[in-house]
């Protein structure tokens, strides 16, 4: 890695190629991806290029360049690095600082917020405390999206792959599959309500039982009646988010276990961890009007 200069802006360099020009303030451009990770790395052995503004630093480090997808709050974190990392945002210019965290969750892992605009470019910096460098992953994940305009209302949840299969309980598990029958209309129906555990997110209320939601438990999705426990409404809450495969579409992200997504697989809903095909599509849903209103 050589020196960067922040001062200079060329502009010929194109996106996603390492840098040969170092002087924009980054070293790598990440286009808009998203995952966790997005990427593993190493900072021993590159220069010391950025010094953060939230603690003690005079360690190599690693700069990249990214782009929001879409309008929202995204997460930055290096939550699974093996070492004591610091991780600082900047503005596209690799200078303005927007956000910074040295140790988040008990651990000397880093995590930061920003709220973005759609196309806002900001330079992401992972950085070592006191002179410690080593490997890390950089996992960017989000946005929230409020379910707020969509509670109150009754709900289909269409697959994202599958045109002909949607949400559904029966017997008190949660499935996908073809709708035909009044009572297979009725159960891939539901009221999105304020989160049980935290109102931006989202709760599922059965169409046919109110009173009843979709929870996880052992990771399989079941319809159950809160028992009072605080275990319980964190189980039935959902953070809505850009759907994993396609921004257009919704993903519901467990609320007391980021990371895994309500997901279909095969016909059984599952609330999983995952990257790539085909778990990303799975994953995925478009709200429909219900089948049952
Ligand atoms: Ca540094
Ligand atoms: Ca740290």
């Amino acid at each position: 890695m050589g020196k960067i200069i922040k001062s200079v802006a060329p502009s010929e360099t194109s996106a996603s190629q390492e840098l040969s020009n170092q002087s924009l303030g980054y070293n790598y451009d990440i286009g808009s991806s998203i995952g966790s990770p997005v990427l593993y790395s190493d900072t021993c052995g590159a220069f010391d290029e950025h010094t953060p503004t939230c603690s003690s630093s005079q360690s190599s480090d690693h700069s990249y360049r990214w782009t929001a997808p879409a309008a929202g709050g995204y997460s930055f974190t290096t939550e699974g690095s093996s070492f004591d990392t610091i991780l600082q945002l900047y503005d596209a210019d690799g200078i303005n600082p927007i956000a910074c965290n040295d140790d988040s969750n008990g651990s000397t892992n880093s995590s930061v917020q920003a709220e973005l605009s759609a196309g806002q470019t900001i330079v992401i910096t992972v950085d070592g405390y006191g002179s410690n460098c080593g490997p890390f992953q950089l996992n960017i994940k989000g946005p929230r999206i409020s379910s707020q305009p969509y509670a109150g209302r009754y709900w289909s949840f269409n697959t994202y792959a599958y045109t002909l299969l949607f949400m559904r309980h029966m017997n008190d598990l949660g499935y996908v599959s073809p709708i035909s029958s009044s009572i297979d209309k009725l159960d891939a129906t539901f009221k999105i309500v304020n989160g049980l555990a935290d109102p931006q997110c989202l709760s599922f209320e059965a169409r046919s039982h109110p009173g009843r939601f979709l929870r996880h438990f052992g990771y399989r999705l079941v319809l159950n009646s809160p028992d009072g426990s605080i275990l319980f409404r964190q189980d039935a809450t959902f953070c809505m988010k850009r759907g994993l495969a396609d921004l257009s579409y919704l993903s519901f992200e467990s609320y007391n276990y980021p990371g895994r997504y309500i997901r279909h697989r095969g016909n059984e809903l599952w609330v999983e961890p995952g990257g790539g095909d085909p778990y990303a599509a799975d994953a995925t849903f478009k709200l429909v009007s219900p089948w049952s209103p």
